[in-house]
């Protein structure tokens, strides 16, 4: 039975020991700003600084007050579920110290924007929050968000808000800050600060110049690499939380037990020690960061769409079949050659991962991790493509992204993912185009008009696709 009583400040001295969180969020000051407040933050970064100690978050959300509220309504105590293939556990998590709305709560965001004791923002926005152009050679300034937010006085993307916010500080207290990207992007810090310049280079308001300038030497723009496997939150999720917590929980969120952050030693005014908790600071995350984005991220795009093809809905259901566990470990074999030197050893990764994706407390949805595929495609499989000679694994894996672009009867992609250029890629099969010109122009879509014009390529992943359409993954 679900427990009525609901978590909040009142019921801390309810939970039972090993659920109570590690910090009591009154008596944490503000000192971190958090844009996306789904629930990787919760499950990931926000773990990180509550086991710092002496930082509470003020955690932002761009656009859900279905969030705000829940969080709000639990003086913004949450759990997070681990899923360990034994058994799971939950504990609260008491560092975010005041959920907020972007918009709604546009003078309290300033006001910590501004304030000399914040002095790191982190963000999770996924990958399309970023609007880069599909070449990835800066800021999309003919994106409509982009441009709508260039001309007016209240931006409403998060590069837009992040530069108004950070020319804001600058005008006002300019004092130093660190921008933390946690996004699956390669150079995740310096894209994030040259798309930042992009805009306000764009924007282009009284003071730009000294504002660039005062970019490069007051705020730091580390890269990082994030891990953990955080599947959305589901009734069973809820349920458990519930059980653990002896209290209902309408914002516990779930994660794998292994997690993982990496980032750049390069900060320019305080942070947490998140080294306490683990993570690690080192000069140059790349190693880690490109293993991280082409073997687990890359294997788990592969599978969300071979898997669908397949039939299967999660990637544990997929790790069962025949060729699953076969798939992630030659899939990791044929990327490694394309890997900088000092990352972990491949074949060690590759074991790890069939761990990771096998836990049977783990429901992963193949949906969730196929939708937005436009973007991840890019960041994933198309440099190991480029450097590779011939790579018959990456080569079915983008014919399994092929197969899943295409419209089903009610227009919408067969699987149903959702993407940002979901009418552009439906468009693609409007004509009936024969296969390889079908794979060229989807290429072409993603930013990648030189492996387009590769008729090998083209030609090798068409010949996946009858195979798949009939549901068979061959390798
Ligand atoms: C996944 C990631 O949804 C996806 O695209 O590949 O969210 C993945 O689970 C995390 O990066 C793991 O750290």
């Amino acid at each position: 039975m679900t427990p009525v009583d609901r978590l909040g400040l009142a019921a801390l001295d309810r939970l039972p020991a090993h659920a109570r969180p590690a910090a009591d969020p009154r008596e944490l000051p503000t000192r971190a700003l958090h844009l996306g407040l789904g629930a990787f933050h919760r499950a990931h970064q926000a773990v990180y600084t509550e086991h710092a100690g002496g930082w509470g978050i003020a955690a932002i959300a761009p656009r859900s007050r279905d969030v705000v509220a829940a969080l709000r309504a639990q003086d913004c105590l949450y759990s997070v579920v681990e899923r360990s293939p034994e058994r799971p556990s939950a504990r609260v998590v008491g560092s975010i110290t005041e959920a907020l709305h972007a918009t709604d709560d546009a003078d309290r965001v300033r006001a910590l924007l501004t304030a000399p004791e914040t002095s790191v923002i982190t963000l999770t926005v996924t990958e399309k929050a970023h609007h880069r152009r599909a070449d990835g050679r800066g800021l999309d300034l003919a994106a409509p968000e982009i441009a709508a937010d260039l001309t007016s006085p209240a931006p409403s993307t998060v590069v837009g808000r992040l530069a108004a916010g950070l020319a804001l500080r600058h005008r006002t207290t300019g004092a130093p800050v660190n921008v933390v990207s946690c996004d699956n992007i390669a150079d995740n810090g310096a894209v994030l600060a040259g798309l930042v310049r992009d805009y306000a280079e764009a924007a282009n308001r009284p003071g730009t110049a000294a504002f660039l300038a005062w970019l490069d030497t007051a705020v730091a723009f580390p890269s990082t690499v994030v891990d953990r496997i955080v599947p959305a939150t589901t009734e069973d999720d809820r349920a458990t939380a519930a059980r653990a917590l002896g209290l209902r929980d309408e914002a516990t969120v779930a994660g794998e037990p292994y997690r993982q952050w990496v980032l750049q030693d390069a900060f320019t005014a305080d942070r947490p020690a998140w080294e306490r908790d683990g993570a690690l600071l080192v000069p140059d995350v790349r190693p880690y960061q490109v293993t991280k984005l082409r073997l687990l991220n890359g294997s788990h795009s592969a599978l969300a769409h071979l898997g669908a093809a397949a039939g299967c809905t999660t990637i544990r259901e997929v790790l069962h079949t025949a060729w699953g566990e076969r798939f992630v470990r030659a899939f990791c074999a044929e990327v490694a050659p394309t890997l900088p030197e000092g990352g972990p050893d491949p074949a060690g990764y590759a074991d790890d991962l069939v761990t990771r994706f096998r836990n049977p407390a783990v429901r992963h949805l193949l949906r969730q991790i196929g939708s937005d595929s436009s973007l991840k495609v890019p960041e994933r499989w198309l440099d190991p493509l480029r450097a590779l000679d011939r790579a018959p694994l990456l080569e079915l894996a983008l014919a399994g992204w092929v197969a899943s672009t295409r419209p089903g009867d009610d227009d919408l992609p067969v699987h149903g993912t959702t993407d940002p250029l979901s009418d552009e890629l439906a468009a693609c099969w409007h004509d009936r185009p024969a296969h390889p010109e079908l794979v060229a122009r989807l290429l072409r879509l993603v930013g990648a008009p030189d492996l387009a014009e590769r008729t090998d390529l083209t030609t090798a992943v068409a010949q996946r696709l009858p195979a798949l359409r009939a549901g068979r993954v061959e390798f």
